[in-house]
């Protein structure tokens, strides 16, 4: 059965373009409820261990400064089926692929600074709330 949990992050590039209210806004009529929120900013280090997963791939150095470059809003969502309809809300990887009206389609820049994260599965969505916040920051 599908969780009722997902993760979230607002990338650097959707935080320093202004574009926090917008985004939360969609999340919001989208029926997702905020479990935890915050506005924070990854280290080098923490950016690494995030994105653990990709550090084979080309893109990882780039990955890793990119997401550490700048404040972004964590945020753990709750909504039935989290993962799966927060990934159709979000869009394709590549906003050039992301479909019309999809958070990344309307906010991206290019397929590395892609406005928002989600996660891409239950097990991560829990792994990711807990790398961002303690037990007692989630309602
Ligand atoms: P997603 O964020 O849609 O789950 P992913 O897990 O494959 O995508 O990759 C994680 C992030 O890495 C992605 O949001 C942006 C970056 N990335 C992925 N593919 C890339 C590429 N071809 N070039 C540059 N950055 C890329
Ligand atoms: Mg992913």
């Amino acid at each position: 059965m599908a969780g009722n949990i997902t993760f979230t992050m607002i990338k650097p590039d959707a935080v320093a373009g202004g574009h926090i209210g917008a985004i939360l806004g969609k999340i919001a009529e989208a029926g997702f409820k905020f479990k935890a929120m915050k506005l924070t900013r990854l280290t080098e280090e923490d950016a690494k261990k995030f994105y653990e997963v990709h550090s084979e791939r080309p893109f990882y150095g780039e990955l890793v400064e990119f997401m550490s470059s700048g404040p972004i809003v964590a945020a753990v969502l709750e909504k039935e089926n989290a993962v799966e309809d927060f990934r159709k809300l979000i869009g394709a990887t590549n906003p050039a692929e992301a479909e019309e009206g999809t958070i990344r389609k309307l906010y991206a820049k290019n397929v590395g600074e892609n406005a928002v994260h989600g996660s891409d599965s239950d097990e991560n969505a829990k792994i990711e709330s807990a790398f961002h916040f303690a037990g007692r920051e989630i309602f």
